[in-house]
């Protein structure tokens, strides 16, 4: 039986996650100030893929507000429901998420999707993006279900209507209790985490990826996507074209180790106000051209968390192929991203971590000389 697809939503498909912290955060600390911003950013991870209610309730009776507060999952999310209604308009796509449904589309793979949200939000949060919604073979949403995930009725649900054996559906999700779901309804299970704990996704999951970039759909018998790129010459490595992001800012001090202990220098940009720019882009290894003292180079960068270091604040680190004669904190830097290379990855020497930044400012050199890449050099042009 040919596979068929199942996604998840929020953190899967599109960008909720960041918003339901934010918000739900807020609110949580305005009712308990005892709590700590941490303390409830971890029991909302453990929440997340659970409907809404049923997030709330878990919600109350982990951080104990039903017996400290005296407020009940119906109360918290009577609260939390309008603030977030009236933002659900700025969501956005997660990174490869048009580019695989459109890939899928294109190669008549059927897809569906199976989301704990309810249809009254779902309308909402696909506001802009109805030409998405559109294209799936069958929606499930949590109210169509007696019992929401870990419980796997929804994807039972889906497959059937999709006319597919479970065992022959992919299942997409960002969750632990959404992969749960899945494999216990007998599908593989693919997980790209939306919480910083990946080992919790190790016993429902077939493989745990990065960002829908990182999908080899053709190890679960999927046709393969067809968009990247070789280097050539007999080397492995390949890159995908990304929509074409621009970004600009001072330079700013970064942990100060890029040229201490790397020998490689990255003129880091503050995220803050790259906000939009950043969750346009999965965490990842990229390539693109920057722009600094009238000069356009090309560059290599990492946006993300840097595991080999376990950073717990994420950053924007472009090394610029290029021998300056001085530092430039303070000035300038203009980017532009057209390229994907890689996950960033965890190394088990700083060495292994250093070979691999010149392997990726190698690709650079060579695939930055060719289309579609060449012609984006001028966008930095004054
Ligand atoms: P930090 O942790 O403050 O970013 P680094 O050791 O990574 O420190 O050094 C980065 C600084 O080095 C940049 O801000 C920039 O001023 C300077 N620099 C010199 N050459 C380069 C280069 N080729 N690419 C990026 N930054 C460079
Ligand atoms: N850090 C990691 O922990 N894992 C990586 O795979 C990784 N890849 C990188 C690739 C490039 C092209 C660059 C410029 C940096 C990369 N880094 C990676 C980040 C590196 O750890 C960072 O520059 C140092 O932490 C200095 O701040
Ligand atoms: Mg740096």
């Amino acid at each position: 039986m040919a596979p068929t697809v199942i996604l998840d939503l929020d953190g899967t498909l599109i960008n909720t996650e960041q918003l339901v912290d934010e918000i739900c955060t807020a609110v949580v600390l305005e009712i308990a100030p005892r709590l700590s911003p941490s303390v409830v950013h971890d029991a909302l991870e453990r929440v997340r893929g659970m409907r809404p209610l049923e997030a709330s309730r878990a919600l109350c009776a982990s951080l104990e507000l039903s017996t400290l507060e005296r407020v009940t999952g119906e109360a918290l999310l009577e609260r939390t429901s309008p603030l977030l209604d009236a933002r659900w308009r700025e969501v956005r796509l997660m990174p490869g998420a048009r580019r695989l449904l459109e890939h899928l589309r294109a190669r008549g793979v059927p897809f569906g999707l199976a989301t704990s949200t309810p249809a009254t939000y779902l309308k909402e949060k696909m506001r802009g993006h109805e030409d998405v919604l559109a294209m799936m073979d069958c929606v499930v949403t949590g109210c169509m279900v007696n019992r929401g995930k870990p419980d796997p009725e929804i994807f039972v649900a889906a497959s059937a209507k999709l006319g597919a054996e479970a065992s022959a559906c992919v299942v997409l999700e960002d969750t632990p209790v959404g992969c749960e779901a899945a494999r216990r309804a007998g599908c593989k299970t693919i997980a790209i985490p939306s919480i910083r704990d990946r080992k919790c996704f190790e016993a429902w999951s077939d493989v745990v990826l990065h960002s829908l970039y990182d999908l080899e759909l053709e190890k679960f018998g999927l046709p393969a996507f067809d968009d990247w790129l070789p280097v050539g010459d007999g080397s492995a490595d390949r890159v995908l074209p990304v929509p074409t992001i621009e970004m600009r800012g001072p330079v700013v001090k970064g942990f100060g180790r890029g040229s201490t202990q790397l020998g490689i220098p990255t003129a880091n940009l503050d995220i803050v106000p790259l906000k939009h720019q950043v969750d346009s882009l999965a965490p990842g290894i990229y390539l693109g051209f920057a722009s600094i003292r009238g000069e356009t180079h090309k560059m290599v960068m990492s946006i993300g968390w840097n595991p080999y270091f376990d950073n717990s604040k994420k950053t924007i680190e472009p090394w610029l192929l290029h021998e300056f004669e001085s530092d430039f904190y303070g000035e300038e830097l203009s980017l532009v991203v057209v390229g994907y290379i890689r996950p960033e990855a965890d190394f088990t020497t700083l060495e292994a971590l250093v070979e691999r930044i010149h392997r990726d400012a190698e690709v650079a050199r060579v695939v930055l000389e060719r289309e579609p890449f060449v012609g984006k050099r001028q966008m930095l042009m004054p």
